[in-house]
């Protein structure tokens, strides 16, 4: 039991508090196989991001009639769409727990929320390991991140540090680290173009990519392929291929979506777009990669991260710049060193 759980006990409610990272693809998933368990139709490996974070509190309370969430200072709606997904994963924890108590679920992201900066998946990471603390249970990290996978599939990588990969297909949903945080002389900057949250959720845009896009086939296809590369470059600690195939699979995802009518990018988007490829031309090694929001994220080693950030800091519609690199996985904040 932790000692945030023990001196909370005492005092007749259970609660913990976890922090987790961002994490951004460098193989990116996109779609879902049917069926309810949230597997990816395809695997993804991803780099947890020390740099932003979410700290989430859970608290059950047997004196509470209904789950609460207050996200970001605002309390969320009963009916909304954040409320049900945490209640959905908590069910899940009480169901486990043997418990029907509810819980004040209280959760801050230092960076800007549902935006394409994966605050889903620090967000779930977050939760499902302070809820299942909170609850007593005694679960393994892979068992949370399965947990996790269940209310958004990127969270399950957000639970590990360092580089992680997530199985998708037939045998997928399970995910493991693949090196550690330095394995790779890795810096991530990312260019903020926008504050607002974006219009079209992942899980509705993925939606819609798979019903519409005449690309779609083949970008499943082409992932199992994509994924075994990047793992084979992150472990070979080679920043320039791994570099190579991140800008791709961004770009081969975001094709097959805009396939589909589905448009994450803006004109600031591209025109960070075309200052990382003016760098690259110029002689700084840096490349792109751009989830599901207006935001863009580029690679570079830890020697040119100030180049970078000059650089894309100059580019119109860029309001902001974070600096981020490789981090730790999701960790209750009593075991928070950082
Ligand atoms: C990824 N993204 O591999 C891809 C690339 C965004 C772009 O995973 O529906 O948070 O909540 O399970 O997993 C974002 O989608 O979606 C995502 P849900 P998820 O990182």
């Amino acid at each position: 039991m932790s000692n945030a759980t023990r001196r909370a006990s005492k005092k007749g409610s259970r609660w913990a508090t976890a922090v987790a990272h961002p994490n951004i693809a460098l193989a990116k998933y996109w779609g879902k196989l049917p069926g309810d368990g949230n597997v990816p139709a395809v695997p993804s490996l991803s780099v947890t991001l020390a740099g932003m974070r979410t700290t989430t509190t859970v608290a059950f309370d047997a004196t509470l009639v209904d789950d609460e969430l207050i996200l970001d200072d605002q309390l969320q709606a009963a009916n909304g769409r954040a409320k049900i997904r945490a209640t959905q994963l908590l069910d899940r924890v009480r169901a486990a727990a043997s418990t029907t108590s509810r819980a004040r679920i209280v959760s801050a992201n230092d960076f800007p929320t549902a935006s394409g900066l994966a605050s889903s998946a620090s967000g779930f990471a977050a939760l499902a390991l302070a809820a299942v603390h909170a609850a007593d249970l005694d679960w393994s990290a892979e068992r949370v991140a399965d947990l996790a996978r269940r209310s958004s599939a990127s969270a399950a990588r957000s639970v590990f540090g360092g580089f992680v990969e997530l199985d998708g297909g037939a045998e997928g949903g399970a995910s493991r680290v693949v090196a550690g945080p330095n394995a790779l002389d890795l810096r991530v900057i990312v260019a903020v173009t926008t504050e607002a949250a974006k219009s079209t959720s992942s899980t509705d845009g993925m939606k819609l990519t798979q019903e519409r896009s005449p690309y779609y086939a083949a970008w499943v296809a082409d992932a199992p392929d994509a994924h075994a590369r990047m793992r084979a470059a992150v472990v070979a600690g080679d920043f320039t291929r791994v570099g190579e195939l991140a800008e791709r699979s961004a770009l081969s995802m975001h094709a097959c979506a805009m396939a589909a009518g589905i448009v994450y990018v803006t004109g600031a988007t591209l025109a960070a777009l075309a200052e990382v490829r003016a760098m690259r031309a110029s002689g700084l090694e840096a490349y792109a990669t751009i989830d599901a929001g207006p935001h863009l994220k580029c690679l570079a080693r830890c020697a040119d991260v100030a180049a970078v950030h000059e650089r894309l800091a100059a580019v119109p519609g860029v309001v902001r710049i974070i600096e981020t690199r490789p981090g730790e996985g999701a960790r209750l904040a009593d075991e928070d060193a950082s």
